[in-house]
């Protein structure tokens, strides 16, 4: 199923409330960049609740609802009304729109209404170049819980800060993914799962999200069968019918794309914690500005544990060499851990993050990191999909996530007449790419 094809129930119902007037339309069309509302400067324009099902990036498939102003007086703003009452009872996350300079008991009113069916507010101040929100209003917003931001809907300001709060303030069950791998290889299936034993593997047990995979696939009533990178050939010689997939440790790409027949998608670890802990669309694309690095630029390797790597340290060494080797010259690499991440402005300075696989992150959290490297314009990827790319798998170790790869396309068409530096050395070498997931 492609996102856009999600169930109704599936997507988070985002409701827009407010006064006749404030913006909510124009606030709905800012994000969606299309004319799905009409919006006008007549009081009263949008007469029954419009729906719009969308993909909010980065929080997937949604469903924004644009109420009538329910402020109205008389028997048409009555029914108007009763119809806007109906959409508090679908919504999953309230969105309160005020003109920055008016707040009355209809807002209260409506914070009300969201309060009692615990429903997780943000709200909007919107207008904000005709007038400047009251800053004490905003704290005590605050304080009680809701997400607050300032917009200028029609003139585009402020709709980045609208999707972050979006974010920040969806329930968990939309925010984590239900699955790893499950929904790829279906209830009956078979999936094959290479996990190397060498020095790096800790003793006796596997890593977590080896087992979280494992569990995954159980849960999905499918099968697992975990071989290590030697067997893998014969494993898949004595089967009936190929496995659905084959996800690998990045350590043993190269050969593990080698075994796998090409019919057979084959992916990484590191690439389903992409998708699960992130969004992989976004890094995806992300990775395509590995080719337009140039000597001199700046670029962030991001870790969100610290771990005491055995050897050499993929973040801290290899994957630094590999694309110094590649640009062919030298980068400025600067690392942060754990909770640390630049602000805004300190980000804006980088031509690329790379992430972590973020075994040990939430999901809310990484999101909130894309967000913020979107709103700079700066793109984010993560190690699996370097090493991917600089082992020139990258395609195939996307063919199980079709949109994926749509995205990489849409990258490379938009840099297309750009010319790309060609490629120095064949990429990492098989044996460099430690554990990516730690
Ligand atoms: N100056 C200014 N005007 C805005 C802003 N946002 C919206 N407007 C204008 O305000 C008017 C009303 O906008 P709409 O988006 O139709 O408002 P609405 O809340 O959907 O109105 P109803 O559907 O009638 O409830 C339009 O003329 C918009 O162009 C803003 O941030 N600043
Ligand atoms: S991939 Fe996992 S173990 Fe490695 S740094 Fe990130 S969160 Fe920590
Ligand atoms: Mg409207």
């Amino acid at each position: 199923m492609t996102m856009m094809g999600a169930p109704k129930g599936m997507r988070l119902h985002i409701g827009l409330f407010g006064r006749r007037n404030v913006g909510k339309s124009s606030l709905l069309n800012a994000i969606t960049r299309q004319d799905v509302s009409i919006v006008s400067d007549q009081a009263g324009t949008t007469t029954d609740p419009v729906e719009k099902p969308m993909e909010l990036l980065p929080l997937g498939p949604v469903l924004f609802i644009d109420t009538a102003g329910i402020d109205d007086v008389g028997a048409l703003g009555e029914l108007r009304a009763a119809r806007t009452l109906q959409v508090f009872e679908r919504t999953d996350l309230g969105v309160l729109v005020a003109a920055a300079g008016e707040w009355g008991d209809f807002e209260d009113m409506i914070l009300e209404e969201f309060a009692a069916r615990q429903i997780p507010t943000v709200v909007v101040f919107n207008k904000v170049d005709l007038a400047t929100p009251p800053g004490a209003r905003e704290e005590r917003l605050r304080e009680g819980g809701c997400k607050v931001v300032r917009t200028a809907a029609s003139l585009g300001r402020g709709v980045l800060d609208f999707r972050q709060a979006l974010l920040a303030a969806a329930p968990a069950d939309f925010v984590d993914n239900p699955t790893i791998l499950g929904d790829l290889v279906g209830p009956g299936e078979l999936a094959v799962l290479v996990v190397p034993i060498d020095k790096e593997a800790p003793r006796g047990r596997l890593i977590l999200p080896q087992v979280q995979a494992i569990r995954d696939l159980m849960d999905s009533d499918a099968m697992a069968l975990v071989v290590k990178e030697r067997e893998l050939k014969e494993a898949i010689a004595r089967l009936t019918r190929p496995p659905r997939l084959v996800v690998t440790d990045s350590q043993a790409f190269l050969k593990v794309a080698a075994d796998t027949p090409p019919d057979v998608p084959m992916t990484s670890f590191s690439i389903l914690f992409a998708r699960f802990k992130g969004d992989l669309t976004s890094q995806v694309a992300g990775a395509q500005a590995i080719e337009e690095l140039r000597s001199g630029d700046r670029i962030l390797i991001a870790e969100h544990c610290s771990h005491h790597p055995i050897g050499e340290d993929i973040g801290r060494v290899k994957i630094p060499r590999w694309l110094t080797q590649y640009v062919g010259g030298k980068l400025e690499v600067d690392h942060v851990q754990g909770h640390d991440f630049p602000d805004p402005d300190a980000l804006a300075a980088y031509r690329l993050v790379i992430h972590c696989g973020g075994c040990t992150f939430n999901r809310r959290a990484m999101l909130g990191r894309i967000m913020r490297c979107r709103q700079q314009g700066v793109p984010i990827t993560n190690y699996g999909l370097v090493i991917a790319f600089s082992l020139g798998i990258f395609e195939r170790a996307l063919q199980p996530f079709p949109a994926a790869l749509e995205a990489m396309h849409a990258a490379r068409a938009r840099r297309a007449g750009q010319p790309a530096p060609e490629p120095v050395t064949a990429g990492l070498p098989e044996n460099a790419a430690v554990d990516d997931l730690c």
